[in-house]
């Protein structure tokens, strides 16, 4: 079965990611970096990590066409294989993106987890449009808002990935039976005293929640 889980490494020690990232790489699908761990390390940080699986990084473009290529260009020569871009800047500004990526996976933000969010996600059907349009390879669509994630899931087969699981209130078998394919989580997996077995329960979980989700499709 393919490894479903993104720990997101949002911990300000460079070490502890590290550390973190060896002790995972095995078991799971990527790992996501955001701003904080580069703000409180370096940008190299990404090649580091990515000497342990595939690094998305969560900068969550969002300026105008010529500033997000320079990003995403760089962000691809420290060695990401993926990056979160948002959609709603427009067709100009996300292709800008997609662009720049060249063979790097561009998922676009199209609905978030946080309370307030409602005002990106009550567009997120005009911004899944733009989204395909401008080529991204996925969308990032929140866990813990299941109208909002089976909205997006009815509206395209590319690969969604979704946080909101445990520290927000999320349900993973939940969110995995109504269309996200990879579960992104932090604290749960980097609070916790054994992130490999928090891991593992949510890999069994998706595992399970994926079978179920074949099985009400063929039946
Ligand atoms: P945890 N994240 C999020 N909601 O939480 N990229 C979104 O809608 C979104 C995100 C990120 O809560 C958040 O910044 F688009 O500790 C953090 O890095 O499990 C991670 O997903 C969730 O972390």
């Amino acid at each position: 079965m393919d490894k479903r889980i993104i720990v997101a490494l949002d911990v300000k020690e460079k070490k502890k990611a590290i550390d973190i990232a060896e002790s995972l790489s095995d078991i799971v699908f990527a790992f996501k970096i955001n701003w904080p761990l580069v703000l409180y390390s370096s940008p190299e940080v990404i090649g580091e990590i990515s000497q342990y699986g595939k690094v998305i990084c969560d900068f969550k473009v969002a300026d105008i066409p010529y500033t997000n290529s320079l990003i995403t260009e760089r962000v691809r020569d420290l060695g990401a294989w993926g990056i979160i871009s948002h959609s709603f800047l427009g067709e100009e500004s996300l292709k800008s993106v997609v662009n720049a990526a060249k063979g790097m996976h561009v998922f676009s933000v199209v609905a978030m987890s946080h309370p307030g969010s409602d005002m990106i996600n009550s567009n997120a059907m005009q911004l899944m449009k733009l989204s395909i349009e401008c080529g991204v390879y996925g969308f990032v669509a929140p866990a813990n808002k299941i109208d909002d994630l089976r909205m997006i899931r009815s509206a395209t087969d590319r690969v969604i990935i979704s946080p909101g699981i445990g520290a927000q209130g999320g349900d993973p078998y939940t969110a995995v039976l109504n269309g996200s394919d990879y579960l992104i989580v932090g604290r749960s997996v980097y609070e916790s005293d054994k992130p490999e077995l928090e891991v593992s329960k949510l890999q069994q979980t998706a595992e399970r929640a994926i079978e179920d989700r074949e099985r009400l499709k063929n039946s």
